[in-house]
């Protein structure tokens, strides 16, 4: 049997979604046009009136905005209504300078839990069952989003938050948790911590897990549902546009189901802006059609994939995307945080060490480690062992302190990181997390 949370739009032939679509950007548009300062400059620029956006089609006449011009307008000058009918903010993890702050009405909160319901559902989820969700909870939204959603499922929700893998385990075990929310490597560290105890994939109750906010693929899939027992499904989201539930899997496990209710997508060539069509592959546009405080039109999440409008065997109409095979600018996510290079670049000057560094990214069973080599100044430099422990350890420290994970530090000689002739390889990422 087909289980869904919100039948009718879920399975909505692809006119009656286009209906609802068409009625939300034309009332969308000519509200953010009027409420936000920013964009309506943006748009003036551009010479587009709101009068100009009839249907969906006519989105692609609007101007994109980017993760500058959330730098830019930050932090209120995107939002779409007064403070005062705010109820909450997230915020993206751990990074300054970079960081977004997103502000949601309780409608938005409530339409945010829908769509994390409708994941939740999608991978069997009913008020019989048990959610733990070991996203992190806070300014992240993975904890708040799969959390609300599971209340809205009814489920019994274990808010266990990240971390603590003891407890996570006593806890799945000893109140039977059915449905296992967090990044997917935490759920194959999880899976390989319960081996080690002497557990079997049978001896728990786990039926599915909901794992996203970070790329893995299906060898990973594929080892995680061995060593628990249970089907692995796939989430996407983004702080920006409002947090896991953007998308989602179903039953078919190829490629998530995007609320095309509420955001509308387009794939764009990330050079030219040009839209591609379905079937190509390209940056992620969302555009999100009823977010109330924070409404972004057109934003480019720089996030690679394809989009498919293949007939899927759930019964869901909206259109599918590929898990995201990387992305148009230099972010990593390194155990499930976002982490620019740029980043890395500002502690080292502030700690006044010189921007000569390498950054290695690897993964070691289903852990990522995060290496940095940075050079010693002539002024600096020091042969004892103690000397270069407490150097290392200071500077991992502040870069804890800027990134939310601390890296491994590795000083070394002055002149000793080989220089580049062209642009500076900066990053070795040797996962393979793209099929
Ligand atoms: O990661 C929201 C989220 C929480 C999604 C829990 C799923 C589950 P941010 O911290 O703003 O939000 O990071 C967003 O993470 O642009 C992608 O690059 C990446 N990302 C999110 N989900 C996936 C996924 C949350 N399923 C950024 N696969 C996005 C690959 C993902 N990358």
């Amino acid at each position: 049997m087909q289980n869904y949370y919100q039948k009718e739009i879920e399975t909505a032939s692809r006119e009656e979604l286009l209906k609802i679509q068409n009625e939300k950007i034309v009332k969308q548009v000519k509200h953010v046009y009027e409420n936000v300062p920013y964009y309506r400059n943006l748009m003036d620029k551009k010479g587009v009136k709101p009068e100009d956006i009839k249907s969906v089609d006519d989105i692609k006449k609007l101007p994109f905005l980017s993760k500058d011009d959330l730098r830019e307008a930050y932090p209120y000058g995107l939002m779409g209504t007064d403070l005062k009918n705010c109820v909450r903010i997230q915020s993206t993890s751990g990074t300054t300078g970079k960081r977004v702050v997103a502000f949601y009405t309780q409608k938005d909160i409530d339409i945010w839990e829908e769509c994390c319901a409708r994941a939740i559902v999608a991978a069997g989820g009913t008020q019989d069952d048990v959610c733990q969700v070991c996203y992190g909870y806070g300014l992240f939204t993975g904890g708040p989003g799969l959390n609300g959603g599971s209340h809205k499922v009814g489920c019994l929700t274990l808010p266990m938050s990240s971390g603590n893998t003891e407890r996570q385990i006593q806890f799945m075990m000893d109140l039977n948790a059915t449905i296992l929310c967090c990044t997917p490597s935490y759920a194959a560290f999880i899976g390989e911590t319960l081996e080690e105890k002497g557990y079997k994939p049978e001896d728990n109750k786990l039926k599915a897990g909901i794992f996203g906010a970070e790329p893995w693929t299906e060898e990973m899939r594929r080892g995680i549902e061995k060593s628990l027992g249970i089907k692995a499904y796939d989430i996407y989201g983004l702080t920006e546009i409002s947090g896991p539930g953007v998308a989602f899997e179903c039953e078919e496990q190829s490629g998530m189901h995007i609320n095309e209710d509420h955001f509308y997508v387009e794939i764009i060539n990330p050079k030219t802006g040009e839209v591609l069509p379905d079937g190509e592959k390209g940056e992620l546009v969302f555009t999100s059609l009823d977010k109330e405080g924070f409404p972004l039109l057109r934003y480019r999440t720089k996030d690679i994939c394809i989009l498919s409008r293949k007939k899927c065997s759930c019964g869901r109409t909206h259109v599918k995307m590929t898990k995201p095979m990387g992305r148009s600018d230099d972010m990593m996510i390194i155990r499930g945080v976002n982490v620019f290079p740029s980043q890395i670049e500002a502690v080292l000057l502030k700690e006044g060490y010189t921007p000569n560094y390498k950054i290695v990214v690897d993964r070691v069973g289903n852990n990522d480690t995060f290496d940095i080599y940075v050079e010693f100044t002539p002024g600096q430099f020091s042969d004892k062992i103690s000397d270069i422990q407490t150097a290392e350890d200071k500077l991992k420290g502040a870069m804890r302190t800027m990134l939310g994970i601390g890296p491994k530090i590795h000083l070394v000689a002055p002149k000793s990181i080989e220089r580049s002739e062209g642009k500076a390889v900066r990053v070795i990422d040797k996962r393979k997390l793209h099929d």
